[in-house]
This record gives C-alpha cells, sequence and structure tokens, in this order.
C-alpha cells in the first residue's frame, strides 16, 4: 500500500524544465553545440555539471576544457537560469498540483521533494509551496544524480518509509529510472514514448489524482 509520494520539481511542480532548457540552449549556441530535441529531453532531471558533460560530449568537446572553466560555464548557465526564476509566482505551479498535495496531506499520505536542483528551496518560496515541503533531500548530498536510485531511495528514507510503500512522481526518463531502480512505484507526467517504464503515466498534471492512480496500479 502507498503511504508516501516523493516529489521531483522541475517539470512536474511547475515549468522551470522549459527555463532550464532555455538557459542550456543559450550556453550550447556559446560554445558552438547544436541543440537538438533529443539532447534537450536527455538533460531532463540530469545534475547542473552532468547536464554541461552530455552537452559537450554531444559537441565531440568533452576534451576541450579545464575542470575551471567547466565551473564557470556551469555557473553562466546558473545565473542565467536564476534571471529566468525570478518571474516565478504560485501562478506557475502546474495545475491540479496543489489540489493533488492537499488531498494527499487530508488522507494521511506523507511527502518528500527529489529534485536534482540545489534551486529547488528557492523556487518553492516562489510558488509558495515550500510549507508542504519540509522533507527534501538535499541533492548536494548524494554521490550520485539521477538516473542512479539514490535520490529517491534517500526520499524514501526521510519518510521513515520503506520504498515499496513510496511512488516517486516524474516527468524525466532519467528520473523514472531512478524511483524504479530504488524499488518505488513510478509515476510519469508526460508521453509514453518519452517515459517508457512509467509504472503509472499521465499526459498532464491535472489528472494526477489518487482515484486516477489507483485505477492505472488496479489494472
Ligand atoms: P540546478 P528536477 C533538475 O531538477 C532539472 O530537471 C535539471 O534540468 C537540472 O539540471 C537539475 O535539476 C539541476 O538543477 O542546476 O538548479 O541545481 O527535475 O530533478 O527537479
Ligand atoms: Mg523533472
Amino acid at each position: 500500500d502507498l503511504k508516501g509520494f516523493i516529489f521531483d520539481l522541475d517539470g512536474v511542480i511547475a515549468g522551470t524544465a522549459q527555463y532550464h532548457g532555455q538557459a542550456w540552449h543559450q550556453l550550447a549556441d556559446e560554445l558552438g553545440v547544436t541543440w537538438t530535441e533529443e539532447l534537450a529531453n536527455g538533460l531532463k532531471g540530469v545534475s547542473r555539471m552532468d547536464s554541461l558533460e552530455m552537452i559537450l560530449k554531444a559537441g565531440g568537446k568533452e576534451n576541450d576544457y579545464t575542470d575551471e572553466q567547466k565551473v564557470a560555464y556551469a555557473t553562466k548557465k546558473n545565473d542565467n537560469y536564476l534571471s529566468l526564476i525570478k518571474q516565478l509566482t504560485p501562478a506557475d505551479v502546474f495545475p491540479g498540483i496543489k489540489e493533488f498535495l492537499d488531498d494527499l496531506l487530508a488522507n494521511g499520505y506523507q511527502i518528500s521533494l527529489a529534485s536534482a536542483s540545489k534551486n529547488a528551496p528557492t523556487i518553492l518560496e516562489h510558488l509558495q509551496l515550500a510549507s508542504y515541503f519540509t522533507k527534501v533531500v538535499d541533492p548536494a548530498t548524494l554521490k550520485e544524480g539521477k538516473p542512479d536510485p539514490e535520490i529517491y531511495t534517500r526520499g524514501a528514507e526521510i519518510l521513515g518509509l520503506d520504498p515499496a510503500n513510496c511512488a516517486g512522481v516524474e516527468d524525466a526518463a532519467a528520473g523514472v529510472a531512478s524511483i524504479n531502480g530504488a524499488g518505488e512505484t513510478s509515476i510519469g507526467i508526460g508521453t509514453r514514448s518519452e517515459l517508457a517504464e512509467a509504472d503509472v503515466l499521465f499526459g498532464d498534471t491535472n489528472e494526477l489524482t489518487l482515484a486516477n492512480i489507483k485505477a492505472q496500479m488496479d489494472k
């Protein structure tokens, strides 16, 4: 039986994935790396430094920069991203998310956050959702990023729950792989072609309800 829900942030709670994409696209242009849909999707859920490595690799430039230069580029992307998320307000919370969170709490479920983003606490403040997420995995303490299971394993741990009693909610293939690897139920938001391994799948956050989840799990 499910007792806890572990949430991704970017692309699940709000449309910040689009701002990450915009900021990386700008950096890829600067580095002379061709921006493709495939590259953009592959970056979803992936940590900042791993994302930069993927972009450099896509352009065959993985050996062209020193670690110091790489950190400088990643910082530049983050500064750009921070300027984009400044405009976030509670109106940017995806449809149905607040209702779902309220419903979970009203029914005694526990919730935690498993975002790879070091900016997650800031974003939650902008969205006025910080009070829902008193349990947040600190990505700075992780050895491995998504798709490794570590972040979702920790998401269950901080709730004091067995992973078998937890579900994770994700928009990225790397995140679904992390949830599945942790032995939890994976709930994907997106398309079947992108999130082939999700146990439960919705096309849109407004379909995310306890009744809809149970209906798909009982199938
Ligand atoms: P930051 P999530 C992930 O957040 C994003 O999907 C990914 O695009 C980003 O690179 C990563 O966080 C790190 O974010 O640079 O802000 O620390 O989807 O796990 O909530
Ligand atoms: Mg995400």
